[in-house]
């Protein structure tokens, strides 16, 4: 897809997702491919219609299962993968719906002690995935681990609850310090989805991680090739040392929970920049090229120094017969 230097790791992960083609095979590969049972109806499966064509998450409440490996990568790199030799950094992309439990088997391949700390779902001291709470794995070891995740609603005492919905992320928290530093930076880090009931869903999917001075643990930040007309999602999330600050050409995004507006008076901020410092991380859904066109448009880090050393990719939006329009292809 893209003719861009560099490793190709991350690029494989995206091919991969991205070329599989259809909406449901870029949906969260992790969870929906192993419902707890194999005749419940995955979210994406169970999503009802609308007229206008948009898929809607269904209701949560499934109770989940797959497995997870830690796994030693080329570069003294560390990667997270769904099956034994396919580990990628980022990790695979893990989406639940409000209600729903996911049970992870994991199994540490390393060599080194390496564990699994989500942020946004709900989980107890057993699931922290750090030494304080003594849910690390060993070399060679396996621990389940156990997110839940709930609907907001009204307390006891009239307070309001929030719901688990948000972009989030997962990452190792012991390779290298007890903050799992050196399992960060070795590329332990993946993104995590919870949608609530109804929540629009995309049909193509990008994940873009600001680690340090890399995108994805590259030196030069991935590209990632959609169709023009395409609903896609980004999912951004930063670690590592430094703030930043993310832009996308030609694309806006609302600056709330989903990013999209709910309706003509959803007075949220309409952006096509925001700062993001470590562990944070967002999402929103554009549609390719709506307003700019079948085009290479750039992404990058904003902070000029940052992208100057190569904090800069492509979202390439191809027209239907593939090409880009303006893009040189060597
Ligand atoms: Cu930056």
């Amino acid at each position: 897809m893209s003719e861009t230097s560099g490793s190709s790791l991350a690029r494989r992960s995206f091919s991969r997702r991205l070329l599989a083609g259809s909406a449901a095979a870029a949906l969260g590969p992790a969870v929906l491919a192993s419902p707890a049972s194999a005749a419940a109806p995955t979210a994406a499966a169970a999503a009802p219609q609308t007229s206008a064509g948009v898929r809607r998450a269904g209701p949560g409440g499934e109770v989940r299962h797959m497995k997870l490996f830690a796994q030693k990568l080329a570069g003294d790199q560390i990667g997270y993968g769904l099956e034994k030799g396919k580990a990628t950094v980022p990790g695979p992309l893990i989406e639940l719906v409000e209600g729903d439990t996911l049970h992870i088997e994991f199994e540490n391949t390393t060599d080194t002690t390496v564990s699994l700390h989500p942020h946004g779902v709900d989980y107890d001291r057993a699931n922290d995935g750090t030494k304080m709470n003594d849910s690390v794995v060993e070399p060679g070891g396996k621990r389940t681990y156990t997110w839940r995740t709930h609907a907001p609603g009204k307390r006891k005492d009239g307070t309001y609850r929030a719901g688990s919905a948000g972009y989030w992320h997962y990452h190792d928290h012991i390779v290298g310090t007890e903050h799992g530093t050196g399992g960060i930076r070795a590329g332990l880090y993946g993104p995590l989805v919870v949608r609530r009931e109804g929540d629009i869903l995309p049909e193509k999917q990008i994940t873009i991680v600001f680690n340090d001075m890399t995108i994805n643990n590259q030196p030069k930040g991935p590209d990632f090739k959609v169709t023009v007309g395409d609903r896609v999602e980004i999912i951004m999330i930063t670690h590592g040392e430094y703030y930043h600050t993310f832009h996308v050409h030609g694309h806006r995004w609302a600056d709330n929970r989903t990013g999209l507006l709910e309706g003509p008076g959803d007075p949220s901020r309409i952006v096509d920049n925001k700062i993001t410092g470590p562990a944070d991380s967002f999402g929103f859904q554009v549609i390719a090229g709506e307003e700019a066109g079948a085009g290479a448009w750039m992404y990058h880090c904003h902070v000029q120094s940052h992208s100057d050393m190569g904090m800069a990719g492509m979202l390439l939006v191809a027209k239907p017969d593939g090409t880009v329009p303006g893009h040189d292809h060597h």
